[in-house]
């Protein structure tokens, strides 16, 4: 089988990218390894930032969040020395956010995509990208039956996650990988309860970190940060609500709003980049490009700017041979990624007591500590470090 274009993943990623290059009259096929009900059901990010908002309006794919999604423009800061609120959207260079859960986003790009005749095949893997390094470049998938297949293109596109084919394919040497440990593991938690808070909200404790996220007017993210290599299910939900009433001190600022726990999860907050982000007629997008700690909100982001700037170099290989797009893609995004990266690994500091290079002393370090409060309070005090924060918050 064949296509101009093979998109691996059905993620942010992967489906504005085929919805932007079947608007563009390219062919493409999207190849997802796991189900429909899978992919539309995955609940991961929720903040959704200006320029992404932007670019989704752009192509007449931002219905759904205009009418479900929520403006969101403040977080709360809890700490030993009281707390103070950011109104991020208000300050210079800041913007709001649209809260609007992945799952519901992803779902309208798939409805839009195949409303417009796009190409999908759901339960259908890619194990590897072959010649790459060549003009016809072609994908090794386990078909839906278990049949082995090959589909050959002018280009792939890896949107297909950090553990993806994309990634794997790549011949050592062909590109550099920079992995780094923040030290720091969270316990992600869906509750079945409204919002406790109109603000994010961010409590740094000696305890550890917790986080407070509206997802929908029924359900809220919670983040506890927790102890290495100890399983989601370890703790009672009783004991969880606990601990997360002791340190976002719902004592002194007001009781949260308990519910059932739909989901639990455990994840370190690491961070990887790939670069270049191309080999041949192989080009990565997405967190199959680089991976971000969810500290500051970031991946979904990146995933729909990249997106659309390859979609557009895509567009114009294929119609002009104009390739000039293409050859910038991977330096017009790693600046991008970059910064990302920067400002996730400074929020990464601000919210726990790690040294700038992970592991290490870790939590409770004196030294580590002492920056974070020192941290804290200059971004309480001073108009400038909350203008910069506000800019690179909402940014992408
Ligand atoms: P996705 O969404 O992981 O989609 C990749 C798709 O590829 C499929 N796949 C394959 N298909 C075929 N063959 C293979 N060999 C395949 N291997 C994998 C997978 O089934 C999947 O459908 O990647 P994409 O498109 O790059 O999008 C990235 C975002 O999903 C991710 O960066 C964000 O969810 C990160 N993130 C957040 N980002 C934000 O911008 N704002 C947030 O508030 C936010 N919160 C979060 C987050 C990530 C979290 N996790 C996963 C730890 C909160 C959490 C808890």
């Amino acid at each position: 089988e064949s296509a101009d274009v093979v998109v691996l993943g059905a993620g942010p990623a992967g489906l504005v990218l085929g919805l932007l290059l079947r608007a563009a009259g390219i062919d493409c096929v999207i190849l997802e390894r796991a189900s429909r009900t899978h992919v539309q059901t995955r609940a991961r990010a929720g903040f959704l930032a200006p320029n992404t908002v932007r670019i989704l309006d752009r192509h007449g794919l931002a219905d759904g969040l205009h009418l479900g999604g929520r403006r969101h423009g403040t977080c709360e800061f809890r700490t030993e020395d009281g707390r103070f609120r950011l109104d991020y959207g208000a300050l210079a260079q800041g913007g709001q956010h649209h809260v609007y859960p992945q799952q519901n986003l992803v779902t309208d790009l798939l409805t839009h995509y195949l409303d417009i005749g796009g190409r999908i095949r759901f339960h259908t893997e890619a194990l590897a990208v072959r010649d790459a390094d060549s003009p016809r470049p072609s994908v090794t998938t386990r078909e839906p039956d278990g049949r082995p297949t090959r589909w050959t293109a002018r280009y792939v596109a890896g949107c297909d996650g950090r553990h993806g084919a994309a990634r794997r394919s790549l011949p050592p040497g062909a590109v550099r990988h920079h992995h780094h440990d923040h030290g720091v593991t969270w316990l992600g938690l869906l509750a079945e309860t409204p919002p406790s808070l109109d603000a994010v909200g961010y409590a740094v404790h000696g305890r550890g970190f917790a986080g407070h996220m509206a997802r929908t007017a029924e359900v809220t993210r919670y983040y506890l940060q927790w102890q290495r290599g100890t399983p989601a299910d370890a703790w009672p939900e009783q004991r969880i609500w606990d601990e997360l009433d002791l340190r976002m001190r719902a004592a002194d600022h007001g009781p949260l709003r308990r519910g059932r726990l739909l989901e639990r999860g455990v994840f370190d907050l690491t961070c990887d980049v790939v670069a270049p982000l191309r080999h041949g007629s192989l080009f990565l997008a997405g967190d199959a490009a680089s991976l971000l700690a969810p500290a500051a909100a970031k991946g979904a982001n990146l995933a729909v700017l990249e997106a659309e700037i390859l979609a557009e170099a895509l567009a114009d290989a294929l119609t002009q041979g104009d390739t000039a797009g293409l050859d910038a893609y991977s330096d017009r995004c790693l600046a991008h990624i970059w910064r990302a990266q920067e400002f996730t690994g400074w929020m990464t500091r601000l919210l726990h007591a790690v040294p700038e290079q992970g592991r290490g002393a870790g939590a409770g370090s004196f030294f580590h500590a002492g920056l974070q409060r020192s941290r804290l309070n200059s971004l309480r005090t001073s108009r400038i470090y909350q203008d910069w924060f506000a800019e690179n918050y909402v940014g992408v």
